[in-house]
């Protein structure tokens, strides 16, 4: 049986590259010193994060010189992501540091009118035969996350393409040197394919007939909200208008780990859990969370996003832990991004009063590690009616729906600690200003609809997807398939997130993409 080796520089998630390659029968060893890596016989690099943090990391641990040479001497080799960039010259993302200069070029930024990063699941357009895409027929989508692509100065070097405003190279072969910019750890069954393929080695196949052009799905994203029940079980468990009681206990839906699994074979395209009692804890030491994230990151091979007490806190001794800390924690333990909610309100509004940008911010830190598209931003507004144009400095903006005395316009307040506190701060500044501090995805929840079946607020959201240029996902209200429509169709939210008519099983996700399919792209 071969050996797979896993680089793991200790920035992301290779968790989850390590359970989807286990749930393949295979056995993974983590790289974690030069002779690893020099005793390899099949190597996958798995990257998140940032090109200049990776090749810093890479240089600090002695890894470049054995990389080199593994990759010179033409052993198998897998790049995901930041691992495929690492092949390159150089990365306008750190123009000053090399990269390995494997496969001669250099790696862009996307320059186009859609959101950036590239967050979701698109298609591939295959360009030689190869051993990696055996059986990838052509239709399946791959999850990506990038705001960065390489460019090759030499064509013969490009596997595969993809759209997104632009082409762009998603894939490189250089004789048994592969990489993919999109995230097969992640991409569900089709995935799993490439996976095996580059365990098995199979002799190199035909490509299959591309299609004349790929396109990113939107997503339908399933949230679970956690919180312990008043047995102390960790349950999902989901509110009205954020009130989670009903007749005085926490509504029990289901455990957290067995729900995702079920969205997962649903056909979900990414699972969110908000711990939403974390901000109490102190969120080292919530352990279980933890615990449910690495069960579920066992089975679900999808993109999983974890918030609730993403902060820095001083524990019980008095000794302080950063949110990069915590959220690392998650990381390790197999989430994909992280979303902050009530510290992204106190980040925004000590950059209003200081306009200042110290770095220093959990925004700011995690980003700067593991990559903006890993920090989502979890906003929890509810409406305020106003009868004119103008509301203190806030963003207001005229509303179809007039308020209890007719106000004809209204502002999104933010609040904290899951509405319990309000802030004297806007949603589109919370996250105009959170997009500019790093942030690569906002969440935008809306306390007036939270559970009410009612449908999104699409007034919220075309102010807020009108503000910045990073995916926004609509939150709050699906009640019907109709909804998802509304949202994909009168609004740019990259993506939809529902909860109670999940878990009520009033509406499968299978129906919303059945609806949704032939008007808007989705991941069949
Ligand atoms: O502030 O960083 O500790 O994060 C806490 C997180 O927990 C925030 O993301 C906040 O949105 C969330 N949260 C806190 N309290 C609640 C609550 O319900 N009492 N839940 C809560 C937020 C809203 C959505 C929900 C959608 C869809 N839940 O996640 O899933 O509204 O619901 P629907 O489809 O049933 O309408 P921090």
């Amino acid at each position: 049986m071969i050996m797979i080796t896993l680089l793991d520089y200790g920035a992301g998630n290779v968790r989850s590259v390590v359970n989807a390659i286990e749930k393949l029968g295979e056995n993974v060893r983590i790289a974690s010193a030069v002779r690893d890596i020099e005793t390899a016989e099949k190597l996958i690099f798995p990257g998140v994060g940032n090109f200049d943090n990776m090749m810093r990391i890479l240089d600090a641990k002695g890894y470049i010189g054995p990389l080199k040479t593994y990759l010179n001497a033409q052993k198998p080799f897998l790049g995901i992501c930041l691992g495929m960039h690492a092949l390159f010259d150089g990365s306008e993302e750190a123009p000053d540091l090399p990269g390995l200069g494997i496969i001669p070029g250099r790696v862009k930024r996307f320059a186009v009118d859609r959101p950036v990063p590239h967050m979701g699941w698109n298609g591939l357009l295959v360009r030689r035969p190869s051993r990696l895409l055996q059986e990838v027929h052509g239709g399946e989508r791959f999850y990506f996350v990038h705001s960065y692509f390489a460019v090759p100065n030499d064509p013969e070097a490009v596997l595969t393409e993809t759209d997104y405003g632009q082409r762009f190279v998603s894939g490189v072969q250089h004789g048994n040197l592969t990489a993919v910019q999109f995230h097969p750890e992640k991409s569900g069954r089709a995935g799993h394919r490439i996976l095996e393929n580059f365990i098995r080695f199979p002799e190199p196949g035909p490509p299959p007939a591309p299609p004349a052009k790929t396109e990113l799905a939107k997503r339908i994203i399933a949230c679970l909200d956690v919180r312990m029940d008043d047995h102390g079980e960790l349950v999902v468990t989901k509110g009205d208008q954020y009130d989670v009681r009903e007749k005085g206990s926490v509504r029990n839906l289901g455990r957290p780990v067995d729900l995702a699994r079920r969205y997962y074979e649903e056909g979900a395209d990414e699972i969110t859990f908000l711990n939403i009692t974390g901000y109490r804890d102190y969120p080292l030491a919530d352990m279980p969370m933890l615990r449910v994230l690495q069960q579920a990151s066992r089975n679900v091979f999808v993109p999983l996003t974890i918030g609730g007490g993403i902060r820095g806190y001083r524990d019980k001794n008095g000794d302080s832990h950063s949110a990069l800390e915590v959220a690392a924690a998650y990381f390790r333990a197999g989430a994909d991004k992280i979303s902050i909610g009530s510290d992204a309100v106190a980040i925004a509004e000590n950059f209003l009063q200081t306009g200042v940008a110290t770095g220093n911010s959990a925004i700011e830190q995690i980003s700067r590690v593991y990559g903006n598209q890993a920090v989502v931003v979890s906003a929890d507004p509810r409406r305020v009616y106003t009868a004119s144009a103008e509301k203190g400095g806030h963003h207001v903006i005229p509303t179809r729906f007039p308020g209890p005395r007719g106000e004809r316009y209204c502002w999104y307040q933010c609040t904290v600690k899951g509405g319990r506190e309000n802030r004297n701060l806007d949603a589109v500044t919370l996250c105009r200003i959170c997009e500019r501090l790093g942030a690569g995805e906002i969440l935008l929840n809306c306390i007036d609809r939270d559970g009410t079946n009612a449908g999104f607020d699409l007034e919220l959201i075309n102010a807020v997807t009108a503000a910045v240029s990073i995916p926004v996902i609509a939150s709050s209200g699906a009640g019907n398939v109709d909804h998802f429509m509304e949202v994909f169709t009168e609004t740019r939210a990259e993506a939809a997130l529902a909860a109670g008519i999940f878990h009520r099983r009033e509406v499968p996700i299978a129906a919303v993409k059945d609806h949704l399919k032939n008007k808007v792209a989705v991941r069949a």
